[in-house]
């Protein structure tokens, strides 16, 4: 395909999505209103961590398939790929969709086609966008191709899962939706499903709320093991033998730009409907106070009063750089907020985010009563806690992420506990 590209937005997804195109031979041409990332990435240098985005970006700036700047410039299509978060009131906030798409209008032309690739609410496509794109004074349909076609990739597999998920693409009409298809068949293995925009924004929305509500399960269970002697990590992983079930997993919360986020696009559409959605959302995001009480509870447990707690893990996932909705930060603010006493560490947060934070895993549990792990990081799972012991005054570690290995760490003198578990010995009985 000789078609050029404009990518509006390059960050998480609209960065790997331009450096897809542009590596199948495409001229793509990426935007992004952060002068910083733009001079970075011309400069190929990476302002967010993905892997294998390195290598692909190298090759497509030094083949110039793939030139960037803070402004938009005329091509065949237009993909949007900007944030679309929540207001603090858990209100959608589309405008920066509202503005990507104002900042495409000057650069359209007869026969181009518009992508929106963001996650959005349903609806946004026919009463956000298409207001604006009206601007142009093409007709939808004919002279102006619109389509959503949501990003469904998992960060730290992006480049892999472009290629072999399914892919949804949602047109206003028949033709936008062959254009689009026509133009992901360039990188995608998987299959492309045809609908219409407000259904391909509903899916999306729908799989993200899936897995919240599975987690809220999942995280009640945890609570519900606690009390009663069982080991919920084991019961889940057993229950999960069923050939028709499929627990999720407990945690300290749940976080990023998606999961956390796209339920409430659901819940203020139809607040009075939407009630499993939002009582799942609540679950979900007391879990980092719970955690921070389970943290006092077992330094009172062990007589100590003003604790001082190592903390591990301020991403919102295992083995990424994204701190975005991280619960970390609540359990954080919930700790401080009991007076507890603690460092954090990340050996993917490079720069210190945290006036907390160290870049030094021993001086974050120097002195410590309690290591306290909130993201699964490979990392973590192969720390040598023999090292660990000697640096701290009391030796418990509380694993939020069951990812520790229970007999290297009792044998290295520690007092292992788990969320959700209340079956082994150290457990909470
Ligand atoms: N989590 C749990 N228990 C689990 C699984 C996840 O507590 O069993 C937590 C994680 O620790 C994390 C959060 O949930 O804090 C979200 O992590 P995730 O890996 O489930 O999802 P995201 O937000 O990184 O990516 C999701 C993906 N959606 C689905 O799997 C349906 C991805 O495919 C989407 O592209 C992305 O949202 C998005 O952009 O919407």
């Amino acid at each position: 395909m000789s078609k050029k590209l404009c990518v509006i937005g390059l960050g998480y997804i609209g960065l790997p999505t331009a450096v897809m195109f542009a590596s199948h031979g495409l001229q793509v041409h990426g935007m992004d209103v952060n002068e910083k990332a733009v001079t970075m990435i011309r400069n190929k240098q990476l302002h967010i961590e993905e892997n294998g985005l390195q290598e692909r970006l190298n090759a497509v700036i030094d083949s110039g398939n793939l030139t960037v700047s803070t402004t938009p410039e005329e091509a065949d299509i237009f993909i949007i790929a900007v944030p679309s978060p929540i207001n603090a009131d858990k209100t959608a906030n589309l405008e920066y969709v509202r503005t990507a798409t104002k900042s495409i209008v000057p650069y359209v032309r007869k026969g181009n086609l518009v992508i929106l690739e963001s996650t959005v609410p349903p609806r946004t496509v026919e009463d956000v966008m298409m207001p604006v794109l009206e601007e142009t004074g093409l007709v939808f349909g004919e002279e102006l191709y619109i389509s959503h076609s949501p990003e469904r990739v998992i960060p730290g597999k992006v480049f892999e899962e472009l290629v072999n998920n399914d892919r949804i693409v949602g047109g206003i009409n028949e033709e936008s939706s062959r254009l689009t298809e026509e133009l992901y068949r360039t990188f995608v293995k998987g299959t492309i499903h045809i609908t219409d925009a407000t259904t391909a924004e509903m899916v999306k929305v729908i799989e993200n709320t899936y897995r919240d509500i599975n987690i809220a399960f999942a995280n009640e269970l945890a609570k519900i093991s606690e009390k009663i002697n069982v080991n919920v990590w084991e019961a889940i992983k057993l229950a999960n033998y069923h050939p028709r079930v499929n627990i999720h997993l407990p945690g300290p919360g749940v976080g990023g730009h998606c999961i956390a986020v796209d339920p409430w696009f659901l819940v203020e559409l139809q607040p009075d409907l939407a009630k499993m959605i939002h009582l799942a959302r609540s679950t979900n995001d007391g879990m980092p106070e719970h955690t921070a009480n389970r943290v006092q509870e077992l330094l009172n447990k062990q007589g100590i009063q003003k604790g001082r707690v190592a903390v591990l893990g301020l991403a919102f996932k295992a083995n990424i750089d994204d701190m975005r909705e991280s619960p970390s930060m609540d359990v954080l603010r919930h700790l401080e907020s009991q007076s507890t006493d603690y460092t954090a560490y990340d050996p993917h947060i490079k720069e210190n985010k945290h006036p907390r934070q160290t870049q030094d895993i021993l001086e974050a549990v120097d002195h410590a009563d309690m290591i306290l792990i909130l993201t699964d990081h490979a990392e973590f799972k192969e720390m040598d806690p023999a090292q660990l012991a000697g640096k701290m005054r009391t030796r418990i570690v509380f694993d939020t992420k069951n990812c520790l290995n229970r007999s290297k760490w009792e044998a290295a003198g520690f007092e292992l506990y788990a969320l959700g578990d209340s079956k082994h010995q150290s457990g909470i009985q």
